[in-house]
């Protein structure tokens, strides 16, 4: 059995205000041929199939044409929803689709039944978790015993059969680290960056499946086995990603149940890179290559030069970002403190707001009630 591990495709999402909905296009019809040309037998895209719940239109057509490439092709797809996606829209025809060799899982329904494909060695199951949250399981399995998303996610694996010899295939999109490690972020996940504790998965959770196929850090990785795994985003979506590698996992598993993981570069339409330099430096002629790329520039500059932005473009149509650094190597303040703020929790921020306004401590209380504030304005973490 051989399949193709996506994840992260935000169809339909913005950078820095640029539509990436060409680049996308352009990554999947890349996709689509590596499927044609080294015999994939399925795709699985694990979550955040879209950028927003309510995508826009075109990213709609986009997924549509993805979809019928690959059904044309005989590839099946195994697809769940993100922490990004809508649920219910994501499922949408999802009966009829699922006739035409398209599986989509949307919602979590408090039983995972596994999509059945079979290769020469016999069947392969595939087991579709959707991004789930605690509260969400725990309305499903009411017994069950949930506090936090490892325990939500131990429950709903918890009716998969295990240790019988059958081959399976886990899709899903958690927060997972292995022995409290943590996987490195790209800063795009925009959910996911400052996690506590009770949004962790354990890894060992998916010990009985050859291969786990996870969606939500967007930066490729395996987390504590090589075949529990975060694909990626297939593109960059973040300027802190500037120029890095992005590929997809072509995984193939053998009668046993070894999973082999060859990971496949991906060449996006425009690369995101990041210069630094003098501004006339970085856009004198002989300097200035792939001029279409997504460009952030630093600039060394003594001084801030009017029209620096429109400089840029002249020579970097798609300049995304300018920034100065100061050659003599002196730290921008604003800068940095900016991302000393980033780096500190909701909760330790607010505490120095409510002390600097009440000139004391919050009361537990107040510290419960805040807590709840938060919950509800950032549900996946802040
Ligand atoms: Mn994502």
């Amino acid at each position: 059995m051989r399949f193709l591990h996506l994840a992260d495709l935000h169809l339909g999402k913005r950078v820095n205000g640029f539509d990436m909905l060409e680049d996308q296009r352009y990554i999947l019809e890349q996709i689509v041929d590596l499927c044609a040309s080294r015999g994939v037998q399925a795709v699985v895209a694990a979550g955040d199939i879209y950028d927003v719940p309510q995508p826009p239109a075109a990213a709609v057509l986009l997924l549509d044409w993805f979809l019928t490439e690959l059904a044309r092709r005989d590839i099946r797809v195994l697809a769940i929803s993100g922490n990004h996606d809508s649920a219910e829209r994501l499922d949408y025809a999802g009966q009829l689709l699922a006739r035409q060799g398209v599986w989509l899982a949307g919602r979590y329904t408090g039983q995972l039944d596994p999509v059945v494909l079979s290769d020469d060695d016999g069947p392969v199951e595939f087991y579709l978790l959707p991004f789930v949250r605690s509260a969400t399981v725990r309305h499903h399995l009411p017994d069950a015993s949930i506090t936090c998303y490892d325990d939500a996610v131990a429950a709903a694996l918890s009716g998969t059969p295990a240790g019988d010899g059958t081959r399976r295939v886990l899709a899903a999109h958690q927060f997972v680290t292995a022995s409290h490690k943590a996987p490195e972020v790209s800063g795009s996940e925009s959910c996911a960056i400052e996690v506590g504790t009770v949004e962790q998965v354990d890894a060992a959770r998916f010990a009985g499946f050859c291969y786990t196929a996870l969606g939500h850090i967007h930066r490729p990785q395996a987390v504590g086995s090589p075949t529990v795994r975060y694909a990626g985003s297939p593109l960059c979506y973040s300027l802190d990603e500037c120029g890095a590698q992005k590929s997809v996992p072509l995984v193939t598993i053998d009668g046993s149940g070894q999973a082999e993981v060859e990971l496949i570069e991906l060449h996006p339409r425009r690369a995101m890179r990041h210069l630094e330099g003098p501004l006339a430096k970085l856009t004198a002629p002989a300097a200035v290559c792939d001029a279409d790329d997504y460009i952030w520039a630093t600039l060394t500059d003594d001084t801030p030069i009017p029209d620096a932005m429109a400089r840029l473009r002249a020579a970097y149509p798609n300049a995304m970002k300018l920034d100065y650094k100061p050659r003599n190597g002196t730290t921008d303040d604003a800068a940095h403190t900016a991302a000393e703020v980033r780096r500190r929790s909701f909760d330790e921020l607010f505490s120095d707001f409510f002390v600097t306004v009440q000139g004391r401590e919050p009361t537990e209380a107040e510290a419960a009630a805040l807590a709840e504030l938060r919950e509800e304005v950032f549900p996946c973490g802040r």
